[in-house]
């Protein structure tokens, strides 16, 4: 299949205060270095680099939950990453933002969501992680805002002061898709199941495949005319082979399963934007998890991973 030549951007969202330790805002930096820009021109496409973005000035604010960590950086990034993300999501470009902690898909993908409603178009988003990030303000334990972004994203309450008033232009709990999960609380559970969000944990995946789980969600896309988000989490792939992650959980996909959901995502061409989260790379060894990163991004690009000429002999 012939790579149809796209315009990307890149814009780094160095946000590392989501997270349980840090090491994420070094993310962007580490794409850059493990040849992301000129992967992706290999491919036959224009690449322009936006540089890193800052968090928004925000006043005051009073935590509404005490355990909650970073707060108010967590309102700065998202508030900038949306209105960067709804410039970007109206215009030709397809957009690559490079993580940075998970928390700061509150922002991409609510902005992704308000240029997908000014389109009138439907947002549609796939989960790749090992968590399912569906905490409210209230049900985290640990306090760490990386555990709540698709929460907000679906419309929970209690997120008011992220964008300073309620979040318009939600994510139908159906229209999200996640796949990977291997850890979820038993709060996050129950208010998945009370959502509708689609879930795909790893034994489903050892047992049907991930193809067939992914096929009907892409099919799905289609008939509805839909825009598709992808949220790429270093924690979706097995830590052996992708080590730079501060939340590892065994069990994760293989290097085959990644490539594999990357290689259909471009068959489908139904993708429009990409998050890039949770690399740090303070835990990588020598690169290894940011140049895999960089080749699944190829993937979704046009690569075909064993597409290599025959050796005659
Ligand atoms: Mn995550």
């Amino acid at each position: 299949m012939n790579v149809v030549e796209k315009q990307i951007v890149l814009v780094g969202a160095p946000v590392d205060e989501g997270a349980g330790q840090r090491g994420c805002l070094m993310g962007p930096d580490a794409y850059r270095t493990a040849g992301l820009q000129e992967t992706l021109q290999e491919l036959g496409h224009s690449v322009f680099d936006h540089g890193n973005l800052s968090p928004a000035e925000v006043g005051s604010l009073t935590p509404p939950n005490r355990i909650l960590r970073n707060y108010r950086a967590y309102v700065a990034w998202t508030r900038a990453l949306h209105q960067k993300a709804a410039e970007l999501g109206e215009g030709p470009g397809f957009p690559i933002y490079l993580g940075g902690d998970h928390a700061m898909a509150a922002g991409t993908v609510s902005g992704q969501a308000r240029a997908a409603a000014a389109l009138g178009r439907p947002l549609f988003v796939l989960w790749l992680d090992a968590h399912s990030d569906f905490h409210t303000l209230d049900s985290t334990a640990s306090g760490n805002l990386h555990g709540t972004p698709l929460a907000f994203l679906c419309g929970l309450p209690g997120f008011d002061d992220l964008l300073g008033s309620p979040l318009e232009h939600t994510l139908k709990p159906q229209n999200v898709e996640i796949l990977g999960v291997r850890s979820i609380d038993d709060a996050e559970r129950n208010l998945l199941v009370s959502h509708g969000v689609g879930v795909s944990d790893m034994r489903r995946i050892d047992e049907e495949g991930i193809g067939t789980l992914l096929k009907p969600f892409l099919e799905r896309v289609r008939a509805e005319n839909g825009l598709l988000h992808v949220s790429l989490d270093v924690d979706f792939l097995d830590p052996s082979i992708a080590p730079a992650v501060g939340t590892t959980v065994p069990g994760g996909a293989t290097f085959r399963e990644a490539h594999l959901v990357m290689e259909m995502l471009h068959d489908s061409g139904l993708v429009t934007s990409l998050d890039l989260v949770e690399l740090n790379p303070f835990l990588d060894e020598r690169g290894k998890t940011a140049r895999l990163m960089v080749e699944l991004t190829g993937s979704l690009f046009g690569r075909r991973v064993f597409d290599r000429p025959t050796r005659s002999f």
